[in-house]
């Protein structure tokens, strides 16, 4: 057996457009429900999504079965539960809150194992090598880890150009939602001032040669972004496609009672 390719790794390097969605319902059974739904990308949000080591496994095996390339959001940049993830399976990790070049070194080391870096071994008791039936893990796991950093603050984007000038670190991601927050906009991650420093940091991460990814629920935002060059666009979030369809269809027949969603 062989290591898995990280197909989003190589989608990413290649520049090629990965629509996405943000799992934060937390079971198999939803997650699956969506694999087929046609987005390149899934990401299992464990930053604010309640997901657990196992339901983010549970998970990453229900949608094992489909085309489509999952992604965790890890909860912080504590090494050893980054270390967790990447044993059950996690190629793609996308770690939020990254704030300097420092950070950014020390997340690309978690993942990595030594000289590299400084993740533990632990294949007989890890998915990701298939219990030791993975014959190429050691040689391959590096290169087939694609790190993510999500940047959402002012401070983040006063470090972006340190951030991207970091080796190991593939693509960095705009939360514009923290970043409204950053900048005194809480709640209005589409206000203008929040509009132009996303497309001014989807500007520097392209002319870095990494790959730009944001959330965008709003479809005209979205495609203004890709328009701008980001190559990685989540459009929504399952819990709020769920919830919306559910507040229209009370509402058809009991007339306006809930309140639809929308943002982040
Ligand atoms: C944010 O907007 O802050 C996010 O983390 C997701 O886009
Ligand atoms: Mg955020």
């Amino acid at each position: 057996m062989k290591t898995p390719h990280n197909a989003f790794k190589r989608a990413l390097a290649a520049g090629e457009t990965q629509i996405g969605l943000f799992l934060g319902l937390c079971d198999p059974y939803c997650a699956e429900v969506v694999a087929g739904a046609g987005f390149d990308w899934l990401m299992i949000d464990a930053e604010h999504g309640p997901n657990d080591l196992r339901t983010v496994l549970a998970q990453l095996q229900a949608l094992a079965a489909y085309p489509v390339k999952p992604v965790v959001r890890a909860v912080d940049h504590d090494p050893a539960r980054i270390k967790q993830w990447l044993d059950i399976g996690v190629q793609t990790l996308l770690v939020p809150m990254v704030e300097s070049g420092a950070e950014a070194r020390a997340l690309v080391r978690a993942t990595r194992y030594p000289p590299a870096g400084i993740r533990g071994v632990g294949t007989a008791l890890a998915r990701a090598a298939r219990w030791n039936g993975v014959d190429d893990y050691f040689e391959r796991a590096d290169a087939e880890m694609c790190l993510i950093l999500q940047v959402e603050s002012l401070a983040g984007l006063a470090a972006l150009d340190d951030i991207l000038a970091v080796e190991g670190v593939d693509a960095v991601f705009i939360g514009p939602s923290d970043l409204a927050a950053s900048m005194g906009y809480l709640g209005k991650p589409g206000h203008p001032e929040v509009k132009t420093a996303v497309e001014g940091a989807i500007a520097r991460i392209v002319a870095s040669g990494k790959a730009a990814g944001v959330f965008a629920s709003d479809p005209a935002m979205a495609q203004a972004y890709r328009e701008f060059g980001a190559s990685f666009v989540a459009v929504g979030v399952d819990a709020l496609l769920l919830r919306n369809a559910a507040v229209a269809l009370a509402g058809r027949f009991k007339g306006e009672v809930g309140k639809a969603g929308a943002g982040y």
